[in-house]
């Protein structure tokens, strides 16, 4: 049967296309399963048209001055905050996030669009002495060319605009190729920057799935750096397959964070924190709270105070204000989540929640309760990421052992320890192994001018976000340049002679 949504075109060369004969894909909103809108399935022909494209549009961009291309992202940034609640409310109908939560994804689109802005008139490079008298050296960073953006969509509006920004204030022309669950929220990423006044070609859009679209990318020797965001499987595989033309991949992958709570922490402060960690976005954040470690002595009593609060923890309509929580994003993530709670239920002890919601507004949606299970550390649900709103909670005897089962996983994104310790706040800041820990707030919640990224499996050493973000996407060339009218050898000792 036709359906009657809006269908939406490949944007190739700046132009929006629908290829003739065009398979098609649409997306559905996870808390109503009404359709949303529909994009095109792309192919390895679409693929090789947009790095065409992108490549043609290289050397002219290359060539525009940075804080030129500065001037054209902060009018992307505020065109995205006069857009910001329209914008807000489509990635919650199309992602589930709680409207508060769909505006904050905007909001660091524009909080990061903005800050890349300003890099334009930075770049900065080295001036280094040099060994030799009357020689100068200085390092510059030049664009890497045509680079793919392969973004999930957890953040479907947010992490794109992580890369794309970042991508473009280096130079480098981009292939956008997003999560399809949320390729309208993509629509709205790229009509920012063609609306700011972005040359044609410099950002192109091929919406599709991994298997044809991604690998197709990854695969295309002409595309120099590729920036992915998702799970480790697929993240593996990108690097492997990028391996072959050896190009730069970066990697953000998974993440079990741990929440520490002490004995001498906060817990009215704490409970606020992990509530939100866990449960915000569903528990569909790479840096969602999935583990809380408890010091015995306040086991109990933060325990039941948190299930109290449950209580008390409004599910349901993503788009109405008061919701704290809606839908998980789509079927294949109800189906992941229940299958891990079905898992939760043989190894440990269900303490709260554990069920699909049914009933109501919750027969339409992919809805899963809030759910808590009492767990020893080396349990599956303990160390694998689950990506929903589940947590599994550990008790310790104290600090050693708190870090040590914080540490015993194969991820290392976020961490976080509530205590008023200060002594141990800072021994916590050296001992977690993560790429971002907080002291006494959440393990969500990264603000755009610092560093984000991780250690172990959850990347292969790159960060993104903040002023490092352009390391990504620049090549350092050094220069020298000697001024002696000679030849001068370095590391060779003068002989005095010709
Ligand atoms: C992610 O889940 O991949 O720190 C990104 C945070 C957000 C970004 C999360 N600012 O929770």
């Amino acid at each position: 049967m036709p359906s009657s949504v809006e269908p939406f075109g490949l944007y190739l060369g700046g132009k929006w296309t629908s290829p003739a004969k065009a398979k098609r894909f649409e997306t559905v909103n996870p808390a109503t399963r009404e359709p949303i809108a529909s994009f095109v399935a792309g192919t390895a022909d679409d693929v090789g048209r947009a790095v065409a494209a992108a490549e043609k549009a290289f050397p002219s961009w290359k060539e525009t001055p940075a804080p030129k291309r500065g001037d054209l992202l902060l009018e992307a940034a505020r065109l995205l905050k006069q857009r910001k609640p329209e914008v807000g409310k489509i990635v919650t109908q199309e992602m589930g996030k709680v409207i508060a939560e769909g505006l904050g994804d905007v909001q660091e689109s524009i909080d990061f669009i903005e800050y890349m802005a300003g890099e334009g008139r930075r770049l900065f490079g080295e001036t280094v002495p040099s060994e030799l008298r009357s020689k100068f050296c200085l390092t510059v960073r030049q664009p890497k060319g045509v680079v793919a953006c392969i973004t999930p969509w957890n953040f479907p509006t947010a992490i794109p605009n992580w890369k794309i920004a970042a991508a473009l204030i280096s130079g480098n022309t981009v292939v956008f190729k997003p999560a399809s669950n949320t390729a309208r929220c993509a629509v709205e990423v790229v009509k920012t920057y063609e609306d700011a006044g972005v040359p044609p070609g410099v950002l192109n859009l091929v919406t599709g799935s991994g298997g044809v679209v991604g690998n197709a990318l990854v695969s295309d020797p002409r595309v120099r750096t590729v920036s992915f965001t998702g799970g480790v499987e697929t993240g593996r595989e990108v690097y492997v397959r990028g391996a072959q033309s050896l190009k730069m991949v970066h990697l953000e992958l998974g993440g079990k964070n741990p929440v520490i709570l002490m004995e001498d922490a906060d817990l009215g402060l704490a409970l606020d924190g992990v509530l939100f960690g866990a449960f915000g976005t569903s528990g569909q954040r790479c840096t969602a709270t999935s583990r809380l470690i408890v010091h015995e002595d306040v086991y109990e009593e933060f325990l039941g105070r948190l299930t109290d609060r449950l209580d008390r923890f409004p599910v349901g309509d993503p788009l109405d204000p008061k919701t704290a929580m809606g839908p998980v994003a789509s079927a294949d993530q109800e189906r992941k989540i229940l299958e891990y709670i079905a898992i939760g239920k043989k190894e440990a002890k269900l303490r709260y929640g554990g069920e699909k919601l049914t009933g109501g507004l919750f027969d339409r949606g992919y809805f899963i309760g809030p759910t808590i299970f009492e767990t020893r550390h080396g349990s599956r649900i303990s160390k694998e990421e689950i990506f929903g709103p589940v947590l599994s909670v550990l008790r310790v005897k104290d600090y050693a052992e708190a870090v040590r089962v914080a540490n015993d996983v194969d991820y290392g994104l976020s961490s976080s320890i509530y205590t008023r310790d200060v002594n141990r706040a800072f021994r916590a800041m050296e001992d977690l192994e993560a790429g971002i820990t907080y002291v006494n707030a959440p393990t969500i919640g990264a603000e755009v001018q610092l560093p984000f990224g991780g250690v172990k499996n959850t990347g292969n050493g790159g960060r993104e976000a903040g002023s490092v973000a352009i390391d990504e996407f620049t090549e350092i060339k050094t220069v020298f340049i000697d001024f002696s009218s000679k030849l001068q050898k370095a590391q060779i000792e003068d002989d005095g002679g010709e």
